[in-house]
């Protein structure tokens, strides 16, 4: 029997160094220490032994079992030590090489651009307020000087949420209504710029979407004229195009604002002789404005023989088309990438 244990502890001995995982290990264990292994055997034979060969072959056998029990666990904390190794190895992600083969993103162009807007008049003097993007049909229109049933309605093809009344809640159609939520939380003089996101029922072409931004423009003060309008439209101009384009005001109609005008500036894509993003006309309209009209500032509370005011209302995306040279407003949403990391 204690040949048989030699050879047994031996053999298992070899079985363990070989085998390769411990899936393999733990049929290796089954086969040397299982219920049908031939230590197992070994040991039903002990009691056909006289007492004394049968305690000494018992212990034999116990410690063949017990250097193998080690044995198979010291191969078990290898094997699970190198299956760790492999796991993290095949699992790693090496973070500096992620930075210096990737390209990061960054912002989008519109983003750039309202951010830029904003820079530019915060260095001069305004403040940036927000509101929101679903608005209440008075905040967008009555309070605007726009009741209900005014054919000045139809400039703006506006979508309505399904919310209380009917037709009493919308996707604002333009940032104006927070020139109304500005007055309300704030006594003049107020000198603001409110940009964000307004929805319009357009179909989209080269210079419309039906999502778009806008940024508003709002002054209130003592004896605000015409003049301080022109001179701050022209100052923007200037610090927001550099010095070669040229812009113009044109008599226009908002009924928030009288007088009305038209911001256009001559088509940079064509350079003034005509295209498709100015609609062959060589100007483009980037926005509207005026002097806020004596029944916005009744709105509000506000005394129009005290107060007088400015308001501005520009297309943030038409701006960034200009400024970039862009031929068509849809580029900035379709997010090909190639297109949007050139800027
Ligand atoms: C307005 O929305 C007025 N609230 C502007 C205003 C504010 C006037 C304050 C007076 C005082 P209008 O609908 O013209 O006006 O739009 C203003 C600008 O938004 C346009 O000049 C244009 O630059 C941009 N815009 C209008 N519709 C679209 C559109 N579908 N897609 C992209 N930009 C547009």
């Amino acid at each position: 029997m204690i040949d048989d244990l030699d050879r047994i502890e031996q053999q298992g001995r070899e079985r363990i160094a070989s085998a390769a995982t411990l899936d393999e290990l733990r049929g290796v264990e089954a086969a040397i220490l299982g219920k049908r292994s031939e230590l197992a055997t070994l040991k039903k034979c002990l009691a056909d032994l006289l007492p004394d060969e049968r305690r000494q072959a018992g212990q034999a056998l116990n410690a063949v079992r017990s250097r193998l029990a080690a044995a198979l666990a010291d191969r078990r904390h290898e094997l699970e030590d190198r299956e760790r190794a492999e796991r993290f190895s095949a699992e790693r992600l090496d973070l500096t090489e992620l930075t210096e083969r990737r390209r990061r993103g960054h912002l989008h162009l519109v983003t750039q651009t309202r951010d830029r807007l904003e820079d530019l008049f915060i260095g001069m003097g305004f403040t940036v307020a927000e509101g929101p993007e679903v608005e209440t049909d008075w905040y967008n229109f009555e309070a605007l000087n726009i009741p209900p049933a005014h054919p000045a309605r139809g400039m703006w093809d506006t979508l309505y949420v399904e919310h209380g009344a009917e037709q009493s809640t919308l996707l604002r159609t333009h940032t104006s209504p927070v020139q109304i939520r500005v007055l309300q939380a704030q006594q003049p003089p107020i000198y603001s710029v409110m940009p964000g996101r307004v929805y319009r029922r357009d179909t989209p072409d080269a210079s419309h979407l039906p999502v778009f931004h806008q940024i508003e423009g709002l002054v209130v003060d003592r004896g605000i004229s015409m003049a301080h309008l022109a001179g701050t439209l022209e100052a923007f101009t200037s610090a927001y195009f550099g010095g070669s384009i040229h812009s113009r005001l044109r008599p226009s109609y908002f009924p928030f604002t009288e007088p009305s005008a038209e911001y256009d500036i001559n088509c940079i894509i064509c350079e003034g002789s005509g295209c498709r993003t100015c609609g062959q006309t060589g100007w483009l309209e980037l926005g509207g404005c005026g002097m806020v009209h004596p029944n916005v500032f009744a709105a509000v509370g506000l005394d129009p023989e005290e107060w007088t005011g400015f308001a501005f209302g520009f297309g943030i995306d038409r701006l960034a088309l200009m400024r970039h040279g862009i031929d068509d407003l849809r580029e900035l949403f379709t997010n090909d990438v190639r297109f949007l990391e050139q800027f």
